[in-house]
């Protein structure tokens, strides 16, 4: 856990309130038993069991930040520990949460009438409705100002054209939030499974993030009434406020990846002999450990300012690009150097840093790039944006 053990070392569980403490344990305890002992296999296969997501559902993490519509109205820092105990079982089961509720949920709340609520919220809280967020298309990812899906009036109704490419949950899900420009410029709509014209495939071959289902989305003059569109969407904002609760959730997140990983090198050093000792009392050892605990620590401070700020409704974008920068970042570089320590056993999938490491290479490119961060950065920093 954050607060337990000698990962621990700056007692940052101190600074959590009772109930924050608890979910966590909650959570915790939900990766131990119906995570820990499959993921591997999972992850072999390339498979999401879609069953987790009732479960998800029941203990009340789908949405989990939101009001309303059977969500549990929680706090930012009680969802970001959430997350952290998901990723610390793999990314790909907190990349599942975050797009179901931060991604395809946080639209509709957000941006939904009344009517789109109602029909989806309830249901996709109890992971009875799965949902997916499509942004990114084959030619346009970091900059989704120039996709190229198109939705054109045609009467009361709307025409959508595109492909939306690497979109979690693409191939499972029951609605789609799909991005589209227009005329009077971005919009979103829901474009429910089984509407004719809309196929998905699933993306094979993946050496990262395989305990999670990417897909294609493939619109093809795809007929909607004006009632799929979310009213109060208007441009790339919308999109770009949905990514803003979604990258969130990874600062935190990505700290649970990188301390399964330490406490499995950890674990590990303490009982490998080599030389007659245990690796762990070899200098070179410890300064590997001991430079990973303090980075850890540290990415675990910066989420923690980070919630309570989004707590207080204070956090800004380019506050959510140092959080996500450095603690992705960081968990990578933890995740690599622990797997070092494991030695050739590092290299299966007994053992949690590779997995870990491999997952972490698509956290460290979706939900906006590090480039595209340290550009974010660069630009509040110097009031010039080097996108283009
Ligand atoms: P720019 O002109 O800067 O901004 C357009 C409008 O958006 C506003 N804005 C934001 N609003 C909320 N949150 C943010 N983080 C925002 N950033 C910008 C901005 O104020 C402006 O509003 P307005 O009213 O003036 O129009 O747009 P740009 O085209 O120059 O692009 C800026 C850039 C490069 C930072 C942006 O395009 C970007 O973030 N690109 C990265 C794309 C990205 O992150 N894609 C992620 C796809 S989803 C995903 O990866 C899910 S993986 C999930 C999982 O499995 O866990
Ligand atoms: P590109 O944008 O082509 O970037 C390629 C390289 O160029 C990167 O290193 C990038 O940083 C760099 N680059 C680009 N522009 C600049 C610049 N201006 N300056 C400097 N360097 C630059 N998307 C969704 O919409 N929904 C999802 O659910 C979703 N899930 C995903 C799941 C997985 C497993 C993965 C891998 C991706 C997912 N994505 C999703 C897509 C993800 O958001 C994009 O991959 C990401 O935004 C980058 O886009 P790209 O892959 O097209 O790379």
């Amino acid at each position: 856990r954050t607060g337990t053990g000698p990962l621990d070392l700056l007692d940052v569980a101190s600074l959590l309130s009772d109930e924050e403490r608890q979910i966590q344990e909650t959570v915790a305890r939900f990766v131990a038993d119906r995570v820990r002992p499959h993921v591997a296999g999972w992850f072999e296969e390339g498979t999401f069991p879609r069953e987790l997501a009732q479960e998800l559902g029941k203990l009340g993490l789908l949405g989990m930040h939101l009001e309303g519509y059977g969500c549990a109205g929680t706090s930012a820092v009680a969802y970001g520990l959430a997350c952290l105990e998901l990723e610390a079982g793999d990314s790909g089961l907190r990349s599942f949460v975050s797009v179901q509720g931060s991604l395809a949920m946080f639209s509709i709340w957000k941006y939904g009438s009344e009517e789109q609520k109602q029909e989806w919220l309830p249901r996709m809280a109890a992971g009875e409705a799965i949902g997916c967020f499509g942004l990114t298309e084959p030619d346009f990812g970091s900059d989704p100002a120039n996709m190229l899906t198109r939705a054109v009036r045609d009467g009361d109704d709307w025409i959508l054209t595109g492909t939306k490419m690497w979109i979690t949950n693409g191939s499972i899900a029951d609605v789609a939030t799909v991005w589209a420009q227009t005329s009077e410029g971005i919009r979103g709509f829901l474009v429910p499974r089984g509407t004719p014209g809309f196929t998905s495939r699933t993306i094979k071959q993946k050496l990262s993030l395989r305990a999670s289902i990417t897909g294609e989305l493939i619109l093809d003059e795809v007929r909607l009434p004006d009632s799929a569109r979310l009213p109060e969407a208007r441009g790339l904002g919308a999109p770009l406020g949905c990514l803003s609760e979604a990258r969130f959730g990874i600062v935190f997140g990505s700290t649970g990846a990188a301390r399964d990983s330490l406490q499995a090198a950890l674990d590990y050093a303490g009982t490998r002999i080599q030389f007659g000792r245990p690796i762990a009392a070899f200098q070179l050892t410890q300064e590997k450990l001991a430079n990973m605990a303090v980075d850890l620590n540290t990415s675990l401070l910066l989420a923690l300012h980070l919630g309570r700020l989004k707590d207080a409704g204070t956090l800004k974008p380019h506050q959510i690009s140092v959080g996500k920068l450095n603690n992705v970042r960081t968990a990578l570089s933890i995740a690599r150097e622990c797997r070092t320590i494991l030695g050739g056993s590092g290299i299966t999938l007994e053992y949690s840093p590779l997995r870990h490491a491999n997952n972490l290479e698509s956290v460290l490119t979706y939900e906006g790039t590090s480039e595209i961060h340290t550009l974010v950065i660069g630009q509040t920093l110097t009031g010039h944006a080097a996108f283009r």
